[in-house]
């Protein structure tokens, strides 16, 4: 039988390192779309791309969300049956900084990957994928994918228009396009600025003497956190419905930032206290001979100028249409985070 094609966007990310995995078991053929980069970004495919080769089923090429004839080239010459776009502008507090950017990749990157399947009349599937940061100052609890949306930064309001294009080019074209919504997810693979990596890499560090302290932000905002390779297994799922829609992905449990901390250092079997309120919050550590050091403080730096404070996702709807339920919990994930880094200092 022939194989699936299938396309990804983001490829270099950890959703598109865990998808590429999940589709090649799933015997597709994998075409990957990377930027340029100054350095080399495919850290996360070693496992898959450090010895290409013609018979290989994974290949990457040089392509650009900002770019519309790379992309129009790349689906031209590939034809595939499904497009994943994941690639994106994908820092909340950075999309602050650079709002212009943030638009351009993630607005109209999607709609420039739809233009090109519209204009070369193509039969794929396309994933959209979206984010509950949508949801921003929510305006229902849980949120499921009736609940409207209220961004509060840059990239959420970004994604919107992009959620819209895709139900707009779904409408008009009828192009199979579909979004995913999903919430927080995280992994080993996750990049080192969000919250749960930069919490797992330092508290591993502190804990064997090679960092002194750990700055954060806004402590007391919850998240919904699952575990990436569940939820590309949503996004496969959804492009397998027999019609297209769209989908919220979450656990449907939250968490603090304050809690997140907490869960790691139990396993890590650190012994913190927590003292003081909002931005003078600080967590130390008792010596044994009783004295007190600071190991957790905040810092204005890693604050937003607008956060989103509480989000926790109903994914009855996927439950229910694409059989899709979360396997990994929070413990489990954190423990092969923790693992991970653990690996990585022992290999200094
Ligand atoms: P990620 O690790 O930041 O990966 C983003 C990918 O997009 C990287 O491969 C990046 O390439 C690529 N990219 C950035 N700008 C590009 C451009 N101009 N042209 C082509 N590629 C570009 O993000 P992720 O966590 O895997 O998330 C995947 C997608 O899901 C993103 O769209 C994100 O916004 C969305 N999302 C994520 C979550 C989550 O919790 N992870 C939740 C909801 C939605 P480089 O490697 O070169 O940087
Ligand atoms: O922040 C707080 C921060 O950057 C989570 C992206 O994948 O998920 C992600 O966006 C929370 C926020 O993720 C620090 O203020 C405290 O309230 O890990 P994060 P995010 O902003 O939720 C959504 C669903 C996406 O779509 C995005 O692409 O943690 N926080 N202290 C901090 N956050 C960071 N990054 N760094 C801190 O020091």
């Amino acid at each position: 039988m022939k194989k699936k094609v299938a396309l990804i966007f983001g490829v270099t990310g950890q959703d598109g390192s865990y998808l590429s995995k999940f589709l090649l078991k799933k015997n597709y053929l994998v075409f990957g779309v990377k930027r340029r980069n100054s350095s080399v970004v495919t850290s996360r495919l070693d496992e898959i791309y450090l010895e290409p080769h013609e018979a290989s089923n994974f290949k990457m090429y040089y392509g650009d969300l900002s770019d519309y004839s790379s992309i129009y080239e790349i689906i031209k010459k590939i034809n595939p049956h499904e497009i994943y776009n994941l690639a994106a502008q994908s820092h909340v507090a950075i999309s602050f900084q650079i709002p212009n950017y943030t638009m351009d990749i993630n607005a109209l990157g999607a709609t420039r990957i739809l233009e090109a399947i519209k204009n070369l009349k193509l039969k794929c599937k396309f994933y959209q994928a979206g984010s509950s940061e949508m949801f921003g100052d929510v305006l229902e609890v849980p949120q499921n994918e009736k609940t409207p949306f209220n961004p509060v930064s840059p990239y959420a309001v970004s994604k919107v228009s992009a959620h819209w294009t895709t139900i707009c080019y779904r409408e008009a074209y009828k192009i199979f396009a579909s979004n995913g919504i999903l919430f927080n997810h995280e992994s080993p693979l996750r990049g080192e600025n969000f919250v749960t990596r930069k919490i797992v890499r330092a508290l591993v560090r502190i804990k064997r003497n090679k960092q002194k302290k750990l700055y954060l932000g806004n402590l007391y905002a919850k998240r919904d956190w699952g575990h990436a390779q569940d939820y590309v297994e949503a996004q496969w799922l959804i492009l397998q419905a027999k019609k297209p829609g769209d989908y919220v992905i979450s656990t449907g449990k939250q968490y603090s930032i304050k809690q997140f901390v907490n869960i790691v250092c139990k396993q890590l079997k650190i012994n913190i206290t927590w003292k003081g309120k909002g931005i003078k919050t600080v967590a130390y550590l008792k010596n044994n001979n009783g004295k007190k050091r600071i190991i957790i403080s905040c810092d204005k730096r890693y604050f937003r100028p607008h956060d989103v404070n509480s989000l926790i996702g109903d994914c009855n709807k996927a439950r229910k249409e694409l059989k899709w339920k979360p396997k990994i919990s929070l413990n489990m994930m954190i423990k092969e985070m923790i693992d991970f880094e653990i690996k990585n200092l022992n290999k200094i």
